[in-house]
This record gives C-alpha cells, structure tokens and sequence, in this order.
C-alpha cells in the first residue's frame, strides 16, 4: 500500500526527531552493550505522533487479518496507544495491573473479561518477548485466548521466534531493517552506523543464546511430551511418527552427518554407527567414486539397523527445478534418502515442486529455518515466516533444521547441527553447542554431528558418548518439565 508505505517513512523521522530512535553506546536492561537504543516514553509528548503510531499499529492488525475483541497494552508505554485504538475504533480495552491491588479484588486486569474472548496485545518494543508474553499469562490466567501481539518496533533478536513457540504471533509495524534503510536513506546515520548495528543484531540472535543476550530460551527449559506421545498425535506426518518412535525405541536422538568423501567409508560408517543413530545425514554430492551401488548399500544398512536417511542437499530453486535435482540426475535422490531439506527463498514453490516427487514415495521435508553458521542471515522474521511455510505444508514439511525449538506444535521435528562436545567452532564460520544445549535448553529434538564423531580416533565410542548426552539431556528436559 503505497499510502502506508509513506507514512511509515515519515514515522520513522519523526521518531528520530524527537529522540525516540538513538544512535551510540547503550546498556541494555540484560548487561549487554547495544549501538542502538529505542526510548519510545517520549512520544506521550508529541499528540500528532501518539495518533500516527496508533493508526498503523491498528492498521496493521487489521492487515494481518485475525479476529480480536479486546485489546490490552502491555505496561506502560503501549497503555496510551491501547487507548488511542480502543477509543478510536470502539473497542474494548483492558488494563493489565503492573502489580496486583493488595485491598478488594487484586485482580491484575481491569476491565470486563468476557472467558473465551480473544485479547489482542500492543507493545512499543519487543527485544526478546518476555513483558509481552508476561502479559499474555495473566491474560490467558483469566480464560481469555492471546493469539496475536502488535509491535511498533521489533528488534529481531528471537522476540517473535520466542513468542511463536507459546503460540503468539508477533506482527510489527518497524523492522530494524526497514529503520536502518530509511535513515540511511535520509542522511540521518551513514553507512558504518547502519553497518554496526546490522551485525549487532545478527550477533545477538538467539540461535546461539549467549548468557549476555538474555535470550529466554536460554534460561528456560523447554516443555515437551515424550518421543513416543509425539508420535501418536493425530494428524502427525507419517515421516516425523516412523523417526519420532525409531528415537524412542534405539533411545538415540543422534542423527550423524556422514560427510566423507568416499563411498566405502560411507558405507563403514553406516554399518558401524548404524545401530547407534536415528538417522544418517549424507551429502551425497561430495562422494569422489558415487555409483548408484553406493545408495543401493546405503539403504541396506539403514533396514538393517533401523535409521532414517536424510540427504542434505538443501534445495533452494523454483519448484520445476528441484523436481528434476529430486528425482533425477546421477544421484536419484528421492528413490533413496528417507529426508530430504529445503531453503524457503524460492518461497512455497520449491516445497510444491519437492512435494510432487517425493510424497507419492512417502518422503518428508525439513525447512532450513536458522542455520549454524556465524552471520547466517536466516533469523528473525524470516525464521517465523519459515515456521508459517511449514504451516501451510504439513502434508510434506515435518520440521525445521534450526537452532532452537521454533514451533510449538508437538508434531514438527526439530533437528539441530553445529554440535560438537570438544570445539567451539572452525575456521569457516561454523559454531557449535552442546547436546546438552540444544535438546534440553532450547528444546530441540534431534542433534547433528559430523566432525565431533568423524574426526574422533574411535567414531564407535564418540558416537556412544553422543548417543548418551544427548538422550540424557532429553531425559533432564522430561524430568523438568513433570
Ligand atoms: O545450519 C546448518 C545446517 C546444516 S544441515 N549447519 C550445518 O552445519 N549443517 C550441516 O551439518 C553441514 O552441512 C554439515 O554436514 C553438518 C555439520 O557438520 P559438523 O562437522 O560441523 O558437525
């Protein structure tokens, strides 16, 4: 919408007028030092902005199309601006009590609560979602349903992918990046700055949660039910049911990433680790001496000792495209790997395309939602419009190669690389956690490791070391959450 885009430039000036937007060194309420710094209390000052932000906070809702009948701001800059929408669209509002009355009632709401409304949440910022989803608790604690938050301005480090995972879906007006092009466009900030705090936030996402970003997911442990419950979800795909009972039943959530070069060695691999993993991760397209008697074995081994294939070939191209590199070619992917992962930049296309091929087979997909990489540009809000991808293909999707778990629905599996229990990381970028990071503190449900094992004198027994971390931070995960 050409209107909308206009005012949202002239927004953002406005906000950098009146110092609402800052430029320098901050601390941040986590400990962290921040180049940038939002003061949005300072709009109370300015009425004209008060309605301006108000308008395209509601417009947005109403752009992002759910149903509400209430709305509550979370306390205290977004109470104005809750107001503002309330009064001006004939809305109920609610107010939730920063703390609760210690006479009458002590409730933390005010207002008439209707159990089973839906309550709409505004907020000025959202850096790592907690004061929204604080509010949503006390929402929900009353019987009303939070679905959907608003945000003048997200931060984009991990507040959306945070909230998603309670079922909220964060919509915002401002991205980070939006802000940074109009100002740089302006001649309000130059290159270096702009600059300075990209990498800021690309360092600060929650992939890898650092004790400095506060990122929730990495206090928190996650909640789940077990492999085995999991599988027996109605309306699971047969894919994520047959790995999530494999795991259950080999009690291993090890998927090993068997990137060698030569074909006999992938084969000792499997024959060797097999009994020891869930599933075999191979890049087929690196093997020097590949003859379709390799993948003939390979699928021998994996009936044998029960695991999974998953070629990692990370389809990324229009769906008529990855349909041939799929189903033909020297490697015939789809007549012999189990799993199969795409990027989601070509849009649903390439899932559609994957799909014609690979469902007839009975196959399953993974998107690539974050990657392990240092600088990995998958965060933020294309993470969650990967989740919302997945969403709306679960016929062929079954889950996610991410950091951290990124979906609350139980059905999706999460499956994590850049695990390694000795290194912290290579010369190319590559960075690594713990099994027991990645299953019990961010809730993932599978642990990738290539190097921590191949690189290993004996492959077999850092296998069993990995194969033992990571079922017993899956049993920690269980034993907090009962
Ligand atoms: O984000 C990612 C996604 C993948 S699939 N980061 C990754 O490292 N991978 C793959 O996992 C990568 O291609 C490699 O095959 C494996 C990690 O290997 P390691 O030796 O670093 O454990």
């Amino acid at each position: 919408m050409d209107n909308g885009n206009i005012s949202l430039e002239r927004l953002i000036l406005k906000l950098h007028d009146v110092h609402a937007v800052k430029f320098g060194t901050f601390k941040l309420k986590s400990g962290i030092t921040s180049p940038i710094y939002f003061d949005l209390r300072v709009i109370v000052s300015y009425p004209s902005l008060m309605n301006e932000v108000s308008s395209l906070l509601f417009q947005r809702a109403k752009e992002a199309g759910f149903k509400f009948n209430n709305v509550c701001g979370v306390p205290y800059t977004a109470l104005p601006l809750a107001t503002i929408i309330c009064t001006q669209n004939d809305l109920p509002m609610l107010i939730r009590r920063k703390e609760a009355k210690d006479y009458g009632t002590g409730r933390m709401i005010e207002g008439t609560i209707h159990p089973g409304e839906t309550c709409l949440i505004v907020e000025d910022v959202v850096t790592s979602g907690s004061s929204v989803f604080e509010t949503a608790q006390v929402l929900q604690k009353e019987g009303l349903k939070v679905t959907d938050a608003i945000v003048l301005m997200d931060r984009e480090q991990g507040g959306g992918e945070r909230l998603a995972k309670d079922g909220i879906t964060l919509h915002s007006v401002i991205s980070i990046s939006k802000l940074l092009d109009v100002l740089l466009e302006a001649g309000r900030i130059d290159a270096e700055v702009a600059q300075s705090v990209r990498r800021f936030i690309q360092e600060n996402s929650t992939f890898k949660p650092t004790k400095e970003n506060g990122s929730p997911a990495a206090k928190k442990p996650c909640t789940s039910l077990r492999y085995e419950a999991r599988a027996q979800l109605p309306g699971i795909h047969p894919m994520a049911s047959r790995l999530l009972k494999l795991m259950e039943e080999k009690k291993s959530n090890l998927c090993v990433s068997a990137d060698v070069t030569d074909s006999g060695e992938l084969l000792e691999v499997a024959e060797t680790l097999g009994p020891l993993i869930c599933v075999l991760k191979t890049h087929v397209d690196i093997l020097h001496n590949f003859t379709p008697d390799t993948t003939r074995r390979l699928s021998e081994l994996a009936d044998k000792h029960h695991f999974l294939i998953f070629e990692d070939r990370k389809f990324a191209d229009i769906g008529n495209t990855v349909k041939h590199q799929y189903e033909g070619g020297i490697y015939q992917i789809a007549s012999w790997s189990h799993i199969i992962n795409a990027h989601a930049v070509p849009g649903s296309g390439v899932v559609k395309g994957l799909e014609a091929v690979g469902k007839p087979l009975d196959r399953g997909c993974l998107l690539i939602a974050e990657m392990s990489s240092q600088g990995s540009l998958a965060t933020g809000p294309y993470t969650q419009a990967v989740v919302k991808m997945a969403d709306e293909h679960s016929d062929f999707v079954f889950g996610f190669i991410c950091g951290s778990k990124i979906s609350g629905k139980p059905e999706f599996i999460h499956m994590t690389p850049g695990v390694n229990m000795q290194s912290e990381g290579d010369s190319l970028g590559q960075q690594y956690t713990s099994p027991e990071e990645v299953i019990c503190t961010k809730g993932s449900d599978v642990i990738i490791v290539g190097r921590g094992i191949l690189a290993a004198a004996d492959r077999v027994k850092a296998a069993e070391a990995y194969k033992k971390a990571g079922w017993e931070a899956y049993l920690k995960r269980l034993s907090l959450t009962t």
